[in-house]
C-alpha cells in the first residue's frame, strides 16, 4: 500500500532550533530582555512572524511595524550565517535510515515546515533529493496548528488524509496533522506530545517494522 510520510523539519530532520534561538537571543538583548532556552520551546514550529510577536509579548515591549520588519531581516541574516554553516553532521539520529527505507518500498514523501529556509537547509545536509514534495513557509497562508501545511503535502503527493502519517517535534504540528485527519506521530518528549498518535523519543527507536505496519495499515 503507498502511503504518505510527512516530515517536520526543525527538530525532526536537523536540530535547527540552536540557531533559531542564538538569533533571537542576540536580538532580545537589544532591547535589554534575557531570552531563555526554556522559553525557546514556545518558538518551535511557529512562523517567524509569530516568533517575534511572541518574543516582544514576553519582554512587554510595544515596537511600530516598520522596526518589527526590520527585526525581522536582521534575526533571519543571523540565522543563515549559522544555517551556511551546516554539514550533514547535523542530520537527527537515524534520519537518513528512515528516508532510505520509505524509499525502498516505494512511499511518498514530503516535507511540511513552516520555515522559509527549508530548502537551502535541505541542501546544505544533502537531503534535498529524498523528498518528492516541499511544502514551506514560503507555500502557507496559516500556520501550524493549521492544518494547511500539511494538507498541501497531501495534495502534493496525491494521497488522501487517511493514508498520510506525520512526524512532528512541536504541539502546534500534532494538533496541525490531527486536524488534517492524518496519522500524527510525535519525535521528542511523550509527555509533551501526549496528543500524538504514537510518539517516539528520537527516530533511533522507529523500527523499520514499525515503518512496515503503517505502511500496511
Ligand atoms: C521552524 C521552526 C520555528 C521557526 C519556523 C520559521 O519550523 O521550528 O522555530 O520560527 O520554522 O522559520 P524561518 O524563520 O526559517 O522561516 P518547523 O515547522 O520546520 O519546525
Ligand atoms: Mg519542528
Amino acid at each position: 500500500m503507498k502511503k504518505a510520510f510527512i516530515f517536520d523539519l526543525d527538530g525532526v530532520i536537523v536540530d535547527t532550533a540552536k540557531f533559531h534561538y542564538l538569533a533571537w537571543r542576540n536580538l532580545a538583548k537589544g532591547i535589554d530582555f534575557d531570552f531563555t532556552e526554556e522559553q525557546n520551546e514556545q518558538f518551535k514550529g511557529v512562523s517567524r512572524v509569530r516568533s517575534l510577536e511572541i518574543l516582544l509579548d514576553m519582554a512587554k515591549y510595544t515596537a511600530t511595524q516598520e522596526q518589527k520588519e526590520v527585526w525581522l531581516v536582521q534575526k533571519n541574516e543571523e540565522y543563515l550565517k549559522y544555517i551556511q554553516k551546516m554539514d550533514e553532521s547535523e542530520i537527527l539520529p537515524d534520519v537518513p535510515r528512515v528516508l532510505d527505507y520509505l524509499i525502498e518500498n516505494q512511499q511518498g514523501i514530503a516535507l511540511g515546515s513552516a520555515s522559509k529556509n527549508a530548502r537551502p537547509i535541505l541542501e546544505r545536509v544533502s537531503l534535498l533529493d529524498k523528498f518528492q514534495a516541499i511544502v514551506d513557509g514560503n507555500d502557507v497562508t496559516a500556520a501550524k496548528p493549521d492544518p494547511e501545511v500539511f494538507v498541501k503535502g497531501a495534495q502534493a503527493l496525491k494521497t488522501e488524509a487517511k493514508d498520510c502519517i506525520v512526524f512532528e517535534d512541536s504541539i502546534a504540528g500534532i494538533q496541525a496533522a490531527n486536524a488534517a485527519g492524518m496519522i500524527s506521530i510525535g519525535i521528542g518528549d511523550p509527555t509533551v506530545l501526549h496528543e500524538a498518535f504514537h510518539v517516539f523519543t528520537n527516530f533511533t527507536e522507529l523500527s523499520n517494522d514499525f515503518l512496515q505496519e503503517l505502511i500496511a495499515s
